[in-house]
């Protein structure tokens, strides 16, 4: 038998040892990381691409934050595209192509448009793209007449105020509140329009300081994408709508179809970030990033919903892949995302401190407002559905999806073997919320460990494994708990 000399620990085997620390508030402790040589978060949190998890919601309160959504990919590409667009819109500073109409449309159209899209105002413009007024909710919602032309109900150009396309944050700000407006459309030289501040997207803007954002102050956003060759389709739309990162996604990464997959996509897209996975070896993170993966992600069978271990009987423990996966990261200069397994803020701290540069998380950002799904009602509790990718229900909607049918016959379930479940975790309100403890609590962490920043944590942080005695001192004990 072929059998490694030490033994594959995770999370509960261990602790950080304290160190000296001259850190005197968790807010002196820096959490920023990058992702890929071009992507940095505030916070080194990825919400995990899975249907239960990810969707657009969830990828703008995890950028809002400072970290990053990666979208699941079982939908249409096109359900997907617009998801990526969502998130794009969500925060900017400048609308770059604001809503238009023109003015001969009606005020009845001008309410549908205004309602469907979920905005409060559309730019008039000619068929040149030359401004012509704003309208407004207050301007349609009770205009008698709804098959009027806009124009009759719009502020016209010689009332509004604008700027020139280059005006800057500061100067908007200080023009929308001199004026007491609420929209400052800017125009170039010809007077045709070249985007939109609003006062709503300058208070969001204040609202998170430390938002992931792209070069155009846009919110940021990952997207999973498959290993079937037709992938690369998703990936290319996905691409054309603004996605920040490609994330190929497939239980077994160190495999040859995952790694002519990662070529195709960096030959296809040369200047995506990529990220990669998963794996559990070294060997597995030198193969990936041979094939151009610019970040690697790391976990066989770690997940809260995964049964890939108990199915098939492979793995390796946690906290020794992302030890081993990071070694391997540190000498070749590429990021190792933490994958699955984590419960706890310590947990969290624990895979950075073996050498991760973030972590993804499904389970512990599950059950959330943003997370998809509705919530269900068990004995008076509020939960909310997390599933497994490879769990039975996702694999026949999956098929239903491939083949763009409804009814996938009952045998063929059987046909399924799965390697996740379906599970209930509690409601646990806002995304916001709970990074806010997770991060907390990896401050906290550092701290003990005396790091400034990641790096400094890679460097000073030691180990101690523990016995079954220690993992129960480490809890609440011998006390009631009310
Ligand atoms: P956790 O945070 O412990 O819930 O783990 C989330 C991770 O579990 C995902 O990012 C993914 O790597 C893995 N996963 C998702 N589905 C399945 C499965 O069905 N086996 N595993």
């Amino acid at each position: 038998m072929n059998l490694r000399p030490d033994p594959g620990l995770t999370f509960d085997d261990v602790l950080l040892v304290p160190k000296y620390s001259d850190i005197r508030s968790r807010k002196d402790v820096d959490t920023s990381t990058w992702l890929t040589p071009g992507i940095r978060l505030h916070i080194p949190i990825l919400s995990a691409n899975m249907d239960t998890v990810t969707e657009a919601s969830m990828a703008i309160a995890m950028a809002q934050q400072g970290g990053l959504g990666v979208l699941h990919r079982f939908m249409s590409i096109e359900r997907m595209v617009e998801m990526v667009r969502k998130v794009k819109r969500a925060e900017s500073m400048v609308v770059l192509t604001p809503l238009t109409i023109l003015p001969s449309a009606s005020v009845a159209e001008a309410r549908h448009l205004m309602a469907e899209e979920g905005i409060g105002g559309l730019v008039v413009v000619d068929e040149h793209q030359h401004l012509l007024g704003l309208v407004t909710t207050r301007d349609v919602l009770l205009a008698p007449d709804a098959s009027a032309p806009v124009s009759t109900v719009m502020t016209p150009r010689e009332r509004l105020i604008v700027a020139r396309e280059n005006e800057t944050l500061e100067a908007a700000r200080h023009k929308l509140y001199t004026h007491r407006i609420e929209k400052l459309p800017l125009v170039d030289a010809e007077d045709r329009l070249a985007g939109l501040i609003t006062v709503q997207d300058i208070v969001k803007i204040q609202e998170h300081p430390h938002a992931t954002k792209d070069g155009l102050g846009r919110l940021r956003v990952g997207v999973a994408i498959g290993v079937k060759p037709e992938e690369i389709e998703r990936a290319q739309a996905c691409v054309e709508a603004g996605a920040d990162l490609l994330v190929l996604d497939i239980a077994h990464g160190h495999s040859e179809h995952a790694l002519r997959m990662v070529r195709a996509l960096k030959q296809r897209f040369p200047n995506m970030p990529l990220m990669a996975g998963n794996v559990a070896t070294a060997e597995g993170v030198r193969d990936l990033v041979k094939a151009g993966a610019d970040a690697v992600k790391v976990g066989v069978g770690a997940g809260s919903i995964c049964t890939t271990r108990i199915v098939t009987g492979c793995g390796v423990p946690q906290l020794t892949a992302i030890a081993e996966c990071a070694a391997e990261g540190h000498r070749l200069n590429v990021p190792i995302i933490a994958d699955g397994g984590m419960r706890t803020s310590g947990d969290v701290t624990k895979a950075l401190a073996a050498g991760a540069s973030a972590v993804m998380l499904g389970n512990m950002l599950a059950g959330t407002e943003e997370s998809p799904g509705p919530e269900v009602v068990r004995q008076g509790r509020r939960y909310k559905i997390v599933r497994g990718m490879a769990s039975l229900t996702a694999n026949v909607q999956r098929r239903r999806l491939e083949r763009n049918e409804e009814d996938v016959e009952e045998e063929e379930w059987s046909e399924v073997v799965p390697e996740g479940v379906e599970a209930l975790v509690p409601y646990r309100g806002k995304v916001k919320d709970i990074l806010h403890q997770i991060v907390g609590g990896v401050r906290s962490g550092m701290s003990y460990v005396g790091a400034h920043n990641l790096p400094e944590l890679w460097e000073k942080a030691e180990f101690i494994r523990i016995t079954p005695a220690g993992k129960v001192e480490s809890g609440a004990h011998d006390v009631e708990l009310i």
